[in-house]
C-alpha cells in the first residue's frame, strides 16, 4: 500500500519549515545562516542573543520531529515506515526544500522523533545533552554525545529500535562534521561566549 508514503513524504515537508529561520525573519533579525555557527537552530539563536526565541525554536522543531512519528506511531504503522518517517523529518530539517536545503543539524527534530518511542530514552537523551553541556560547555560536543548515546541506550531497553535510532545518530554527527573539526583544533566557542566562529 503505496498510501503508507505519505508519512515519510509529509514528514520531510513539516522537517524542511524551519522554525528558526521563520522566527528570524518574523522579529526582522538577520538569517541565522548568517549569524554565529550559521546554523539555524536552537542554540545558534540563544548565542546570538535571543533566548525566548531560542525556546520558541527548540520547542518547534521538538514537535515538527514528534508529530508525524507519533501519528504513524499511533496508526500502527510497520516499524519501517515509522523509521522512514523519523528520518525524513530530520532529512527535512538538514536539508529543507523550501531554503535552498540549506537546514540545521537535527538535534531538536531527532529528540522529538525519537519521543514517540518512550520518555525513558528522550528523558536519557536530554540529560545526557545536559551533563555534557554542564561539564564541558560545548552544546555541539553534548549533542555528539547524545547522538552517540541514542543507540546504546536504545539498544538496552528497546532493541527493536535501533537500527532506525543509529540511523538518526548518523544524520546528526554528520551534520556537525564542521563542529567537529573545530573541537579537533580547539576553535569551537563555548555557549557561554559571545565570540563569533567564521567557518
Ligand atoms: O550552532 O553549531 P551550533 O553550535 O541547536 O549548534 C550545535 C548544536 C545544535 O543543536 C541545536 C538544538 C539544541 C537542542 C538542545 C536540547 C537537546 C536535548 C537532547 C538531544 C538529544 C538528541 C538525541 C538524538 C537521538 C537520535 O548541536
Amino acid at each position: 500500500n503505496y498510501l503508507l508514503f505519505l508519512f515519510p513524504i509529509l514528514a520531510y515537508l513539516l522537517g524542511s519549515i524551519s522554525s528558526a529561520i521563520l522566527l528570524h525573519r518574523l522579529y526582522h533579525l538577520p538569517d541565522p545562516r548568517t549569524l554565529g555557527s550559521k546554523n539555524p537552530g536552537a542554540v545558534n539563536t540563544f548565542r546570538n542573543g535571543h533566548t525566548k526565541i531560542a525556546l520558541c525554536v527548540f520547542i518547534f522543531d521538538v514537535l515538527k520531529g514528534m508529530l508525524p512519528v507519533w501519528i504513524a506511531y499511533r496508526l500502527g504503522l510497520p516499524l519501517f515506515y515509522v523509521s522512514l518517517t523519523a528520518l525524513a523529518s530530520c532529512i527535512g530539517h538538514a536539508y529543507p526544500v523550501f531554503f535552498n536545503f540549506k537546514g540545521g543539524k537535527c538535534v531538536a527534530t531527532a529528540l522529538g522523533a525519537v519521543a514517540p518511542i518512550g520518555f525513558d530514552l528522550s528523558g536519557l537523551m536530554i540529560a545526557t545533552w545536559l551533563i555534557v553541556l554542564i561539564l564541558s560547555g560545548y552544546s555541539s560536543l553534548a549533542s555528539i554525545v547524545a547522538a552517540v548515546a541514542a543507540p546504546i541506550y536504545i539498544w538496552w531497553f528497546r532493541p527493536e529500535y535501533t537500527f532506525a535510532v543509529a540511523m538518526l545518530s548518523c544524520l546528526i554527527i554528520w551534520r556537525h562534521h564542521e563542529n567537529l573539526e573545530r573541537l579537533w583544533r580547539r576553535q569551537e566557542p563555548k555557549i557561554f561566549s559571545k565570540s563569533k566562529n567564521d567557518n
